[in-house]
């Protein structure tokens, strides 16, 4: 049998390569009885879309990436807000590598006919525009391309900024036709889309990691073999435990490919510039509170004791 994924990144990207592991991984488990055909961005729509032809059963498996996704189901908004995850990148590692993670929004993405797989990280956003970012004052105004969800836009109108919700695939040409003015993405993407030739600046905040996660149609894992649910559960336990360093590498080496061409300005946030921003992303916060509700609440409250229990662990260990 052949199943079906599809991407919401290039070829070479962090979901590529995610994807290229769980293949491997499904079909030596499977000895060649299950094939994973993958689909690179492009093929088949845009992220949005992705999601539609997944609960329609198009496609079997899919990235959707909570910047897109909520609008549908506004719990997976809490990745697009800022300075909820931790500074510490081993804290935020063990995070995702925690099964009660994905637990948490199971029943939401239920609720809108979809199959929760994972969640996968693809490591710290960055700013890019024309001009250092450094204090929320420097967003006035500023158009900021962000995924499509309101909720992603939230988090930049909280700085003042005037953000604008497009696909992925607009982004470099509406900022070479200067429709807007910066755009906001992990480093290994700004480098594979080329956005870099048409920005001046990268600011890394430390506000938020892109994250995305896995989806299944609903009946289509349902009807599954046991065996075959098994196959598929043990690779994305083995793929999951490689997805932060495959970010990681793609990241690092990216980075360094766009500072050797030697045009883009790279501005670190102080500690102290950092807290600015967290005061003034609070708007964002609430926006998340009001569209979620209860659910909202203790999944914001979950998140917050996982994330202090792996701090307190952390600092055992290394204290
Ligand atoms: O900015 C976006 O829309 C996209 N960025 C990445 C890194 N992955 C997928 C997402 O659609």
């Amino acid at each position: 049998v052949t199943w079906r994924f599809a991407l919401e990144e290039i070829e070479g990207s962090v979901q590529h390569a995610y994807a290229e592991a769980l293949k491997s991984s499904i079909e030596e488990a499977s000895d060649g009885k299950v094939e994973l055909d993958i689909f690179p961005y492009g093929s088949l729509g845009t992220s949005s879309q992705l999601t539609e032809l997944v609960r329609n059963g198009s496609v079997d498996l899919a990235f959707a990436s909570p910047g897109h996704l909520a609008d549908l189901i506004p719990e997976t908004g809490i990745f697009t807000l800022h300075y909820v995850l931790p500074d510490d990148e081993d804290v935020t590692r063990a995070l995702f590598a925690r099964n009660e993670l994905t637990r948490l929004f199971s029943a939401a993405y239920n609720e809108k006919h979809l199959t929760l797989l994972g969640f996968v990280p693809e490591g710290w956003m960055a700013w890019t525009a024309n001009k250092p970012l450094k204090t929320p004052a420097d967003f006035e105004g500023l158009r900021i391309r962000t995924m499509t969800s309101q909720m992603s836009a939230e988090a930049f109108r909280s700085y003042g900024a005037d953000p604008r919700q497009t696909p992925y695939s607009q982004v470099y040409s509406d900022l070479q036709l200067k429709q807007i003015d910066g755009q906001t993405n992990p480093v290994f993407a700004i480098e594979e889309m080329n956005f870099y030739e048409v920005q001046d600046t990268l600011t890394m905040p430390r506000a938020a990691h892109f994250v995305s996660s896995v989806v299944a149609n609903p009946e289509w894992y349902a009807q599954l073999p046991e065996q075959q649910q098994d196959w598929l559960a043990v690779a994305l336990i083995e793929v999951g435990k490689e997805a932060w360093d495959i970010q990681e590498e793609l990241n690092q080496t990216r980075l360094e490919t766009m500072l050797e061409e030697g045009q883009l300005a790279v501005t670190r946030l102080s500690q102290q510039e950092r807290a600015a921003f967290r005061e003034a992303s609070k708007p964002a916060l609430e926006f998340y509170l009001r569209q979620t509700g209860e659910r909202g609440q203790r999944i914001l409250e979950s998140l917050r004791n996982i994330i202090t229990d792996l701090e307190h662990q952390q600092a055992s260990n290394t204290g």
